[in-house]
């Protein structure tokens, strides 16, 4: 008989509407969002009671939600105890837990913080605080679904606890992997203080096993990467961050399920911060946003010359330091470029240098601009996303979305939706392999030829709208492995 009810808690570190730094917190909303909005022909289910519990940061502003105090109760520490409160809040109907406690403070970052020791102590007080809420407030999950480093600790208490804790002793677990390479490093400490013994005698590498991240990637009973090729690419040297031979040893339970994007947030046709809304059928409308945005940005107001953009943290993974030196190399081609985003300090430093040297070409923004990231999207030709790696990436689908062509390095989620113009007749945009600006300068080069037969351009960007990256079918493969994993055993010993 299946299971009428199925409760699922999930934890991340960043949500939207209350914090977002990156992908994370659209696709924590965006998720649960759609989960939440199955009907119940497609879940089976009487009730998907998903809920989410956040650390209650110093940037969230109280004054714009409707905050109720629900409880208070303790989380162990050292010999002693911190106290927490958690406060409640509905978004679109869905729970969410907002966790107080003296570790979540100003001091410890807006969200993340360079401290990696006050980080540490942050996200695994609040990783267990998620869970001793659930038992405080008598609500049993059946799977907790945590998500990359910060939340990795309530995977390996959980799976710690099991063994002995009534409470929790059918809660099975997901770890979602959005970013690899960042295992908590500085957080062990923070694991012993709150109770957590390193992994000793497991198959880690001896150097992870007092490491939140590799700690949940071995305790978890099913671990999801945010795209299949991230999935893969995990298992090797290259990407596997020091891990691949351990999550070699967990391939079996390891899925790759694609990221969506929320599009009814992201939607030309109604979004309201660009000039001009359009569809597919008025995809010509897109022009007007792009003379805006030329004279917003305060370049030349060409119609006919081709805007790549750029849109993101300006850091090493992204690729920026490939996008300057390749258009540097493409003097002689026309185009425009605009760099939008902050981030590492020497990249920021050449952004601006590539302005000064290009002043009427190119435009750096070193700003997180909500209203110019829109108006990137829907007035740029092209968009440049030359990751090193890329889990998913959200970029590629929202601008596909507003028709503005992915230029990207073919890695990871880049590549599981981006169809190359080289290979498919139904291609949506440009793949380039090597992560060097000599590929890059070539795949934009390929781009602008492209570019210059208009009505060659026009289907290219008319298949890259149609493309569906809605959350939906991601949502039920979510909650496919929900309702598995609630009939498998859960994990009790190292496998
Ligand atoms: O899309 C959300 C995001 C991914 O590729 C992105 C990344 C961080 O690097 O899953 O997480």
């Amino acid at each position: 008989m299946s299971k009428s009810k199925l409760k699922i808690l999930f934890l991340a570190a960043e949500a939207r509407p209350f914090v977002t730094v990156g992908g994370l917190g659209e696709v924590t909303y965006s998720l649960i969002r759609a989960l939440g909005s199955l009907p119940k022909n497609i879940t089976g289910l009487d009730e998907l009671d998903i809920r989410l519990a956040l650390p209650f940061y110093a940037a969230i502003d109280e004054e714009k939600y409707d905050l109720q105090p629900i409880v208070d109760f303790i989380v162990p520490y050292k010999a002693s105890s911190i106290k927490a409160k958690a406060f409640e809040v509905h978004v679109d109907g869905i729970p969410v837990y907002l966790i107080h406690g003296s570790p979540i403070t100003k001091e410890s970052g807006p969200i993340y913080s360079p401290n990696a020791a006050l980080d540490g102590k942050k996200f695994v007080f609040y990783s267990l605080a998620a869970l001793e809420l659930a038992r405080t407030l008598q609500w049993q999950p059946d799977v907790v679904h945590a998500n990359d480093w910060h939340t990795a600790p309530a995977i390996y208490s959980l799976y710690i606890r099991r063994k002995s804790d009534n409470f929790f002793s059918n809660t099975a677990t997901l770890l979602g992997i959005h970013n690899l390479p960042y295992l908590g490093i500085g957080a062990g400490p923070a694991l012993n203080d709150f109770g957590l013994p390193p992994a000793h005698g497991s198959n880690l590498p001896f150097w992870a096993q007092n490491l939140p991240f590799p700690l949940g990637l071995l305790a978890a009973d099913h671990i999801v990467a945010v795209s299949p090729g991230y999935a893969q690419e995990i298992l090797t040297p290259e990407f596997g961050s020091g891990l691949d031979k351990f999550l070699k040893s967990r391939a079996s339970i390891i899925t790759g399920i694609l990221n969506g994007i929320d599009i009814v947030y992201w939607d030309p046709e109604t979004d309201p911060l660009i000039q001009f809304n359009y569809f597919e059928g008025k995809i010509e409308h897109r022009k007007g946003n792009k003379l805006w945005l030329q004279r917003k940005l305060g370049l030349d107001t060409n119609p006919s010359i081709p805007i790549l953009g750029m849109v993101g943290r300006l850091d090493n993974q992204k690729g920026v330091d490939l996008i300057m030196d390749a258009l540097l190399k493409l003097i002689d081609h026309p185009w425009q470029a605009i760099l939008l985003g902050t981030g590492q300090p020497e990249l920021e430093n050449a952004a601006r240098r590539l302005q000064a040297t290009l002043p009427n070409r190119v435009r750096a923004v070193i700003a997180y601009d909500k209203a110019l990231s829109r108006d990137i999207y829907a007035g740029c030709d092209a968009v440049l996303i030359p990751s090193r790696y890329e889990p998913c990436g959200l970029v590629q689908m929202i601008a596909m979305r507003y028709g503005c062509i992915p230029i990207a390095r073919a890695t990871g989620g880049l590549k599981d939706t981006i169809k190359d113009f080289d290979q498919i007749s139904n291609s949506t945009g440009f793949l380039f392999k090597k992560a060097s600006s000599k590929a890059l300068a070539k795949a934009i080069a390929r781009a602008l030829e492209v570019y210059s037969d208009p009505d060659q351009w026009l289907m290219l960007q008319k298949r890259a709208i149609a493309e569906d990256f809605s959350w939906e079918r991601s949502a039920i493969e979510y909650l496919k492995l929900y309702k598995s994993l609630t009939k498998r055993p859960v994990k009790k010993s190292w496998s």
